[in-house]
């Protein structure tokens, strides 16, 4: 089973970063709160449950991409001299592509990169013992600040950023992103980037509202995060989960709607948030991509778009881009 862990692009904030980026949220028009605040303890076991969804595809055929071509991926990458996995979290879903080149390449380097040092224990402790063979070289960073790391890691690297974590990326951050690390990578180099694509509303809204309730849970989890961190005193039985496509930016947007007019207290903050009934909380964007859109973003970053492997239904892509 994968952990949350590994699917989260962000973690390991402090209380100051929590503080400013909820104050410029709530005081924002329309307001809104990052969607990294979704993952402390209760969110990141809430997104867990999700990922196992009969209604949430993406995780799962994830995996079964990665299980069906990984020798491909590796074979189509020159088989490079170490793997460097942005928000690796336990390294779950990495091991098929590990093992696919320890076949190809038994000195391999592996480099999990992540925010949290618990994670990245328990998956290098993992990986040794699974793969004797493999070194492992942890790196507790955050990105793109901190990226100076791949210095370190041997040439050819294959980038790994899975999980399809750039779609919860704005546009101009998912490309600030990426162009800090392709500053960063040599000819050779390679990004093997997930996303999740473009497709029916009628497929993509129950991902996001699911018959259980659940991803309605992780959404309201942030204002219990909010009372607890920050002493506010959200009612989370006055809001309500909202799942909606926006085509035209071609992404699922998640809120949280006020049912009744209020006025909520955010003492750490020393602020009062006042809400008009049916007034929304913008919580979180997930875009998702056609090839076109990939490419351009590749591009824009300074990679070459080289191929991709989809499922068959065409749900989801893996894409191959070089340095
Ligand atoms: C982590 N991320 C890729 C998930 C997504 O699908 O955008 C987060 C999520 N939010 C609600 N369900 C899942």
């Amino acid at each position: 089973m994968e952990s949350a862990a590994q699917e989260v692009p962000y973690g390991g904030e402090r209380i100051a970063t929590v503080m400013a980026d909820v104050r410029a949220g709530l005081l924002a028009r329309p307001k809104r709160l990052p969607p990294w605040l979704f993952y402390d303890a209760r969110g990141s076991a809430l997104f867990e449950e999700i990922t196992r969804l009969p209604e949430y595809y993406p995780t799962r055929t994830e995996r079964a991409i990665l299980t069906d071509h990984a020798a491909e991926m590796i074979d189509a990458a020159g088989s490079p001299a170490s793997l460097v996995e942005l928000g690796a979290g336990s390294a779950t879903k990495t091991r098929v592509i590990i093992a696919a080149l320890l076949e190809r390449r038994p000195d391999a380097t592996f480099l999990p990169v992540d925010v949290s040092p618990t994670a990245l224990a328990g998956a290098a402790r993992d990986l040794r013992v699974r793969f004797p063979s493999l070194e492992v070289t942890p790196v507790v960073a955050k990105y793109p600040e901190e990226l100076g790391f791949l210095r370190a890691a041997p040439s050819p690297r294959l980038v790994l950023f899975l999980g399809s974590n750039i779609g919860n990326y704005e546009p101009s951050e998912g490309s600030h992103l990426l162009g800090a690390l392709h500053g960063r990578l040599r000819a050779g180099d390679a990004l093997l980037l997930a996303t999740d694509l473009r497709k029916d509303p009628s497929v993509l809204v129950p991902a996001y509202d699911d018959a259980a309730g659940v991803t309605a849970a992780f959404n309201k989890n942030v204002l219990t995060r909010l009372n607890r961190q920050l002493g506010a005193r959200f009612d989370l039985a006055t809001f309500k989960h909202v799942a909606r496509w926006n085509a035209r930016r071609s992404r699922i947007e998640m809120h949280l709607e006020s049912l009744t007019p209020q006025v909520v207290p955010v003492p750490a903050l020393g602020v009062t948030v006042s809400l008009r009934a049916g007034e929304r909380i913008h919580t979180e964007s997930s875009y998702k991509y056609t090839f076109r859109m990939v490419k351009r973003m590749l591009g824009v970053a300074g990679f070459t778009w080289q191929r991709a492997w989809t499922d068959p239904r065409g749900w989801f892509a893996l894409h191959l881009a070089s340095a």
